[in-house]
């Protein structure tokens, strides 16, 4: 019999070297703490993965990327890169479905596919902070977004993509709630702000202390615009 856990080997084995982590939820988790307007539909215990990109990626997937393609060919190096990824995911299973669904997808009225932050929550992945989680906030009328922390890595990660295996079931699957890794209500006021406010010092990423972080390096790639980042790319061409 196939499992969750046959899929999800599958998963790691084409991933996991290449800096990708990837986390198991059931759709109806999902569904279940968003409005009807943002579920995907697939009955509730259609087996899906959460992909994250975790520091070494950029060495271990991006770098490899860049000198296999031609880069007057690469519109969106990183998007293209871990599409590549998915694509070599796809070949390891011919014979089934696979729904692939990136973070940058919209629907035509500029929805978003996937909330990536809520797939990665519900999967465990990680923490996904937001303002209701702070009751009696300081913040009055403001627009505070919410973001996820990663327990090893903090904020030096991103989400990719949902995989749903649509012809598969996972009702066996338990769910793993993610670990609150800023327990203190301070520290979650603190990184909301630093989120809101400075989100491009990266200050946010810095909230506990992770294990592995971007190189200087991947840093400054990702802090240049995307318009400005070929100059950094032929340097090393
Ligand atoms: N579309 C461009 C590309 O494919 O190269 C830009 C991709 C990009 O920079 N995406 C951001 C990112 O990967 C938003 S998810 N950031 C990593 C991070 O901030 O940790």
């Amino acid at each position: 019999m196939t499992t969750h856990v046959e899929f999800q080997q599958l998963l790691q084995e084409t991933l996991l070297p290449f800096g990708f982590e990837v986390y198991p939820f059931q759709i109806g988790w999902y569904n279940a703490v968003l409005e009807p307007a943002f579920h995907l539909s697939y009955p509730n215990d259609t087996l899906a993965f959460v992909v994250l990109s975790t520091p070494s990626m950029f060495e271990k997937a991006f770098k490899p990327f860049l000198r296999h393609h031609m880069l007057q060919n690469i519109i969106d190096p990183i998007d293209q890169c871990v599409a590549y990824h998915m694509s070599l995911v796809k070949e390891r299973y011919p014979s089934g479905k696979l729904d692939v669904i990136y973070d940058y997808e919209l629907h035509p009225n500029r929805r978003p596919k996937v909330l990536m932050q809520t797939a990665a929550h519900v999967s465990g992945a990680a923490y996904y902070y937001q303002r209701k989680d702070i009751p009696q906030d300081p913040w009055g009328s403001k627009k505070m977004f919410g973001v996820c922390i990663h327990p090893q890595f903090g904020g030096w990660f991103a989400i990719r993509a949902v995989l749903v295996f649509p012809e598969i079931q996972a009702p066996d699957l338990e769910q793993t709630l993610p670990l609150d890794c800023l327990p203190s209500q301070d520290d979650k006021i603190q990184l909301l702000e630093h989120f809101n406010f400075n989100w491009r010092d990266g200050k946010y990423r810095d909230v506990l202390p992770p294990k592995e972080k971007y190189s200087a390096e991947q840093t400054l790639y990702f802090a240049t615009p995307p318009a400005e980042r070929r100059k950094l790319l032929e340097l090393h061409g």
